[in-house]
């Protein structure tokens, strides 16, 4: 065996397993597994093998001494009307400064939606049938131009997707956005393990490795240079959101403002669940601190529990969406402050000691993925609102049922109905707000219920609603 000090360090970690083929492989192979083991930290490996995966530990969730965690309610749900006011004026005030930047996660690999390739590549709007980034490339242009500053766009990739997203973004001419202004980078990778902690190998001259996480985000921020860009652009707070979600109001005054007047390092909107097993994170407290308990850590007897006047205790869904501020972001990077990894169990195709490969049945190995929400109690006086769920939330995650591709373009054509609607048209809708037809609203014409509202007021007479309109 050749003697390279990387394959010593994995011998000595017990790893040494994972250069079994090495003497086998092309000059080529040696240096492809080479770099993949150079990517990884061992003593991380060790102890996570330590902590998460020896005693089989439920990922070590603490659930002790939680309570419901306090939010902003919206006004009409008895918010304090003046202090949203203030917020929103203060946010219009960032915005127009260029303080605020988008960021999305896309690095995920959209398995449970069927499809393959970049999940922002989805066609979702109604009509158009415009893809999630075209639709988030759109509200950026349009709310760049209310403001009259362009927004950054800060983009996560994975190894998965990278080359694959740029390149639509390339195809599609960036969809009209500056091109210098759209920033891609790509998150870290983890390797998976067995249930006994042994590094899995995808081929003989391939780490199983994968995304590490959307909490992979903070540390990726800094390591790309995108937090130094952001301090170079005077940007000084990020808008984090998911790929998955056409609706969501990345671009909020409001929550901005709450964010700057609570002087928030991290801010977060939630929505009150639908129902007491809805698949959100919930806000808790937690000895002083905010914390998100994922739907799949809190036991369903929790999940269920009631207040005296009989709404669920633990009310408070996470959405995924969050405000970060820059230095927070900094911090959490490269201070003394680590978010925790989660364990997650996996069918992870790889191969037995004799190089034969495995196609699993049921979970045989260990992924390791850090959450993003895990940096709130960190933050100094994080701040949740409350947000409207059609406004803000309607994720394509299921190629069918809930949170598919069908209830995300009937949400979308909800909120046109609305809007439509609150500007003095008439137009039939169900009981559910469902109008019996579809149309679409490009982000250009109104992303939010004041643009759209700004565009209506400029047109020389108010748009007939016909099927298959497009208001652009
Ligand atoms: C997430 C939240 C859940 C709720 C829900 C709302 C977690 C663990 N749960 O559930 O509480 O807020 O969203 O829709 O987050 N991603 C990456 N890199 C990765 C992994 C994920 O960029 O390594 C991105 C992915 O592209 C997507 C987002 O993170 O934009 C969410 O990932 P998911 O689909 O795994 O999250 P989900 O639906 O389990």
């Amino acid at each position: 065996m050749v003697s390279q000090p990387i394959i010593a360090a994995f011998q000595q970690a017990g790893q040494g397993h994972v250069f079994a083929f090495y003497e086998q492989l092309s000059p080529e192979q040696q240096a492809a597994l080479l770099a993949d083991a150079a990517e990884i930290d061992l003593t991380e490996i060790s102890e996570l093998n330590r902590t998460l995966v020896q005693d089989n530990a439920a990922a070590g969730i603490d659930l002790s001494d939680l309570t419901p965690a306090p939010y902003q309610a919206l006004p009409k749900n008895g918010g304090d009307a003046a202090a949203w006011a203030e917020a929103k004026r203060l946010g219009e005030e960032a915005l127009r400064a260029g303080r605020v930047a988008a960021f999305v996660v896309a690095g995920g690999q959209g398995t449970r939606l069927g499809y393959d390739g970049p999940k922002g590549t989805y066609p979702v709007t109604p009509v158009r049938k415009k893809t999630l980034f075209q639709v988030f490339a759109e509200k950026i242009r349009a709310a760049g131009a209310r403001y009259g500053r362009p927004i950054h766009w800060f983009i996560m990739t994975s190894h998965l997707n990278h080359a694959a997203t740029e390149a639509f973004f390339r195809e599609h001419g960036f969809f009209g956005l500056v091109a210098d202004q759209v920033h891609f980078f790509r998150q870290g990778r983890m390797p998976a393990v067995g249930l006994d902690g042994r590094i899995l190998l995808e081929e003989k001259h391939r780490i199983a490795m994968s995304p590490d996480g959307h909490g992979g985000s903070l540390r990726a921020l800094q390591r790309s240079g995108a937090v130094d860009l952001m301090a170079r652009e005077g940007i000084e707070i990020l808008s984090y959101f998911q790929v998955d979600n056409p609706l969501v109001r990345f671009i909020d005054p409001a929550f901005v403002g709450w964010h700057l007047k609570t002087r928030s390092e991290m801010s977060s909107k939630m929505v009150p669940k639908a129902y007491a097993g809805e698949k959100v994170g919930h806000f808790c407290a937690q000895r002083g601190k905010t914390v998100v308990i994922e739907y799949s850590d809190l036991p369903s007897a929790r999940q269920e529990e009631t207040d005296t006047a009989g709404r669920l205790r633990f009310l408070a869904g996470s959405i995924a969406i969050h405000l970060l501020d820059r230095d927070f972001i900094r911090r959490m990077a490269t201070g003394a402050d680590a978010l925790p990894f989660h364990r997650a169990n996996k069918k992870i195709p790889c191969l037995d000691a004799d190089g034969g490969a495995l196609r699993p049945e049921k979970p045989n190995g260990v992924k390791f993925e850090l959450f993003v929400f895990d940096a709130l109690p960190f933050a100094r006086n994080p701040v949740i609102i409350e947000t409207d769920r059609a406004d803000d939330f309607s994720p394509v995650k299921n190629a069918e049922g809930l949170d598919s591709p069908r209830t995300c373009a009937e949400d979308q054509t909800r909120q046109f109905a609305r809007w439509v609607n609150a500007r003095g048209a008439s137009i039939p809708v169900d009981s559910t707000g469902l109008p019996p037809f579809t149309f679409e609203v490009s982000p250009l014409f109104g992303y939010d219920e004041d643009s759209f509202a700004a565009s209506w007021a400029a047109c020389s007479s108010p748009p007939a609603i016909t099927a298959g309109l497009v208001l652009e």
